[in-house]
């Protein structure tokens, strides 16, 4: 790849009039980014109309200029230091400005803040702190501007400084700097001032050149979400084809890779593109496909990584910003559809930290986050995601939320977060709190009925005989007088088949939560509860099996075990004849008490 000229973000905030435009100009002009003669015409327009120079002309100017040309981008400004190029970012307005920010379509790495030494610290000086704290910029400085309206005096800079940085700490923000400075005049924009020979410190350049700045997208962890899984389709050839987009980092042929949140672990044999030959390496920005030295099964939705580098979190639970745009407010407790990457998930939000209002920059507590509301929440995901944190890696680290069909907003990832509370076991207690028990006691149902309750789930691929061995199953316990039940319940009930009048995401967690409920009352009435499931995953049962406790849950795979690393009973083989299906199962059910052991065959 060529050398590229390293680019890096700036968003300037400030009280207006502060000297934001005034800044920019002078950084424009200092730096020497303009075309030859600009600020001269500019000089002399203001002359004719007999009005005093301004940056912001300048910078008017150029715009008119931009707009003519291909890009429309009004905001933004260009220009070169001696060792990056620089685009600044003046935000027009903050809900716009949020909004990109918060959805990717605009990144800043950076910040200026520029507060007027003669003003002082405005109630938009403190705002402004709150959104680069929101948006997790942590290469921040502040710019004292208009030195020259206070004789250059070092005490009116040090109380600002003084006064900014303990309301940012408050926050929970650490400016990497304070530069007294005089944008007008130039005064420690891009060189030193000779009017404040008492600041050592750098200038507003050298400040920005000595931010941090990230390695390039090829060069970071390798991160490809999978997109999908195709077959080969040659006589014979089993192969499969992980597709997707590497976002981040270089894969290369014998890679160890690891797949995230199901963590199985494979390697990479062979790289094909589509329309093109086979290489030996695919990195950032290339979409690919990969197949692997061994056969699994994964579905779309998991996160390729290297076995490695540092990996993604995986967890249920992450503290995030999200900017609303719903009609309907966020609110706690409710399922949305969240999307990170390829992966789709429910999720709710857990508890909502802090808001703060995109237009009024104002923030509030409150539980809920109003359309054009920044709110930083707690969510909770119904399954363990594969994430980084936005400001690690943005494609792994943002999110998008669905509310009825619709992007109601977009979140960037802070932090994952570590605790023992969640809504599955919220949900229980309260269920439990609300449980009027009977008298009747589940021995003295199991001493009645001859055997104890339990619910088996039967899973595997599709069409492998899992519903008549099911429905066999039942038969033969109720020939032994057993009370036993075949809950036939289609995938299409489940929301584990397309149906189009329901999201799949919500539909198949709502459809398995409800399983979950009618199998745990149907076992507490002391009955055998049977049902076939197709490719259940670790988590799904998990969540059946937690809500059907403290009743058990017994699960038999038929054919190639795909999805499960644990919690599987029995294996059957693909179409295993009724009677010797049967006759493991009640084996199985005799061993785990449920059933006496005269039943043994
Ligand atoms: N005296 C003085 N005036 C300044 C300085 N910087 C900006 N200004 C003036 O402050 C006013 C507002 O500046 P501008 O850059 O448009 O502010 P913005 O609203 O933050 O973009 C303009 O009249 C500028 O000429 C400075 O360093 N000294
Ligand atoms: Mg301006």
């Amino acid at each position: 790849m060529p050398p590229e000229r390293e680019q890096m973000n700036v968003v300037i905030v400030g009280h207006v009039d502060h000297g934001k435009s005034t800044l920019v100009g002078r950084l424009l002009v200092d730096t020497g980014s303009l075309p030859e003669g600009k600020v001269e015409a500019v000089k002399k327009q203001c002359e004719r109309n007999a009005k005093p120079f301004e940056y912001a002309f300048l910078l008017d100017a150029l715009k008119d200029e931009q707009a003519q040309g291909i890009t429309i981008d009004t905001a933004r400004s260009f220009f070169k230091s001696a060792k990056r190029d620089y685009i600044i970012i003046d935000a027009p307005g903050h809900i716009e400005f949020l909004k990109n920010m918060i959805s990717g379509a605009a990144r800043a790495e950076a910040a200026l803040l520029v507060i007027d030494a003669h003003e002082g610290i405005k109630e938009n000086s403190r705002r402004h702190g709150y959104v680069m704290r929101f948006l997790g910029i942590k290469n921040v400085a502040v710019c004292v501007n208009k030195m020259d309206l206070v004789k250059y005096d070092q005490k009116v800079f040090e109380q600002i400084k003084a006064d900014y940085t303990k309301f940012l700490n408050e926050i929970d923000l650490k400016p990497q700097s304070f530069v007294p400075i005089a944008a007008f005049h130039g005064d420690n924009v891009a060189a030193a001032s000779k009017n404040m020979p008492w600041y050592r410190g750098p200038n507003v350049l050298e400040v920005l050149d000595g931010f941090p700045k990230q390695a390039p997208l090829h060069a970071q962890v390798f991160r490809m979400p999978v997109q999908d899984i195709y077959k080969f389709t040659g006589e014979g050839d089993e192969r499969r084809i992980i597709a997707g987009r590497v976002e981040t980092g270089t894969v290369r042929v014998g890679d160890e890779v690891v797949f995230l949140p199901s963590g199985k672990k494979n390697r990479v044999k062979s790289i094909e593109y589509f329309n093109g030959p086979v290489r030996q390496e695919a990195f950032a920005g290339q979409s690919a496909g990969l197949t692997m030295d061994t056969e699994f099964y994964i579905r779309p939705g998991e996160v390729m990584v290297k076995a490695s580098e540092k990996l993604p979190q995986v967890s249920q639970k992450f503290k995030a910003n999200v900017f609303w745009m719903g009609k309907q407010p966020l609110v706690q407790d409710k399922v949305y559809k969240l999307k990170i990457a390829t992966q789709q998930v429910p999720v709710v939000v857990s508890k909502v930290l802090h808001v703060l209002n995109a237009a009024q920059l104002a923030s509030s507590q409150k539980s809920y986050v109003d359309r054009h509301e920044v709110g930083e929440c707690v969510f909770e995901t119904m399954k363990p995601v594969a994430f980084d944190l936005a400001n690690d890696i943005a494609a792994t680290g943002r999110f998008v939320l669905v509310d009825q069909y619709e992007i109601a907003g977009g979140g960037i990832i802070l932090a994952p977060v570590f605790d023992n509370e969640n809504a599955l076991n919220t949900h229980i207690k309260k269920r439990e709190y609300g449980w009027e028990r009977s008298h009747i006691t589940p021995e003295d149902r199991a001493q009645k009925y001859g055997h104890k309750s339990a619910l088996i789930v039967i899973t595997g691929k599709i069409d492998t005989g899992k519903q008549r061995i099911a429905k066999a199953l039942e038969e033969a316990l109720f020939e032994m007088g057993k009370n036993v039940y075949f809950l036939g319940i289609s995938n299409r009930l489940l929301g584990l088949a397309a149906d189009h009048s329901k999201d799949r995401t919500l539909g198949k967690f709502e459809a398995l939560t409800q399983l979950g409920e009618l199998a745990h009352l149907m076992t507490d009435s002391g009955l055998i509860l049977i049902t076939s499931i197709t490719d259940i995953d670790d988590h799904e049962l998990g969540l059946l099996k937690t809500l059907n406790y403290p009743n058990r849950t017994f699960v038999v795979n038929v054919g190639e075990n795909r999805f499960n690393a644990s919690g599987i009973d029995l294996d059957l083989v693909e179409n295993e004849d009724s009677g010797q299906a049967i006759k493991k199962i009640v084996d199985l059910l005799v061993k785990a008490v449920v059933l006496d052991p005269e039943y043994m065959i």
